[in-house]
């Protein structure tokens, strides 16, 4: 089953959203496989944005998230990656469509509440980022039946 990187940004706990974001993502059936809170450090912040290094929103980008303490999550379930980011909604808030976590929450692209996986090679690599395999949970949902 395919699994994504969440994580509920600094902005996001700030603004005391973290409970409601992941609310939206568990009532729409996804599974919680791992979850931490942590406060990111530059380097884990540049090897997660890797693929930006050199562009303009860098430093930027890396000083917002390693600004306060955020939550990690892993989700698991049929076409995670993609049902989360159409949940999250656009990069930029401000053209995030209603009804989305962007969309609905924020306003800012330099602070957008939320990260999702975009693409189930990257999910992989970003969860050994964070989770080591003893912090990922294996188990059965009854409600599974209901959600599939
Ligand atoms: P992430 O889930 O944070 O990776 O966002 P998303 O995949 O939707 O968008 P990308 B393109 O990966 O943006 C990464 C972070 O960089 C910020 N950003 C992006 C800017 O500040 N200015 C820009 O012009 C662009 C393109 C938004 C994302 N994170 N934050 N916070
Ligand atoms: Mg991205």
């Amino acid at each position: 089953m395919e699994r994504s990187l969440v994580l509920i940004k600094p902005d996001a706990i700030q603004r005391s959203l973290a409970g409601q974001i992941i609310s939206r993502l568990e009532r729409k059936g996804l599974k919680i496989v791992a979850m931490k809170m942590l406060h990111m450090d530059k380097d884990l912040a540049q090897r997660h944005y890797a693929i930006h290094k050199g562009k303009a929103f860098f430093d930027d980008l890396v000083t917002f998230i390693t600004s306060s303490p955020l939550i990690a999550i892993v989700f698991q379930g049929e076409n995670a990656v993609q049902i989360i980011r159409q949940m999250m909604g656009e990069t930029d808030p401000a053209k995030a469509l209603g009804g989305t976590i962007r969309g609905d929450f924020g306003i800012d692209v330099g602070h957008n509440l939320v990260h999702g996986s975009d693409s189930p090679q990257n999910a992989c690599q970003e969860i050994d980022l964070f989770f080591s395999a003893q912090e990922i949970f294996d188990y059965d949902r009854d409600l599974d039946t209901w959600v599939y």
